[in-house]
């Protein structure tokens, strides 16, 4: 099956929150690389996957890094496939540091950023399969019924 979609992310210590994108592609059934790709420790690297990513055949990359989060924003320079950036949490900022670098973007080169953290990663996977949905007849019933499940899941009213 062919990957259209891939997750980067600048360290191996982003992988518990990157993680999230990856299950939930898991659970929807959406094949997916993830690959540790820095903007500063190797930019090369960045270069690389940046320039070959439309050949390669991804429709959406998601990255997610913390700190001074470089990698989603070079990403989105070095390629037209759409870019879904995720904000890691830090210790010393609390992800408002990454958060700020990711989104604020300077006009022609797009990042859609999810929220810092765990829950923007998630839904960073969601909006990669949303993307892929909309020429995936498949996909799109797969996420429909996914989204109909969480609903459901939902009590009426709250217990003690
Ligand atoms: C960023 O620096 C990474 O995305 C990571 O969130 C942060 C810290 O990296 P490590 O020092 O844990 O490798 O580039």
């Amino acid at each position: 099956m062919t990957v259209r979609t891939g997750i980067i992310m600048g360290s191996q210590s982003d992988w518990p929150t990157m993680k999230e994108a990856a299950e939930v592609l898991d659970e929807l059934g959406v094949p997916y690389e993830a690959k540790i790709v820095s903007a500063h420790r190797t930019p090369d690297r960045l270069w690389d996957y940046g320039k070959t990513a439309v050949d390669r055949g991804l429709q959406v990359i998601i990255a997610g890094a913390g700190g001074a989060a470089h990698l989603p924003g070079m990403m989105a320079s070095k390629t037209r496939v759409p870019v879904i950036g995720v904000p890691v949490q830090t210790k010393a900022l609390s992800g408002v540091d990454s958060l700020y670098s990711i989104l604020q973007m300077p006009r022609g080169f797009p990042v859609a950023t999810m929220a810092i953290g765990a829950a923007g990663a998630k839904n960073a996977g969601l909006m990669a399969a949303g993307i892929l949905a909309l020429n995936d007849p498949a996909l799109a019933q797969r996420l429909d019924d996914w989204r109909a499940a969480l609903s459901a899941s939902i009590p009426d009213a709250p217990t003690d």
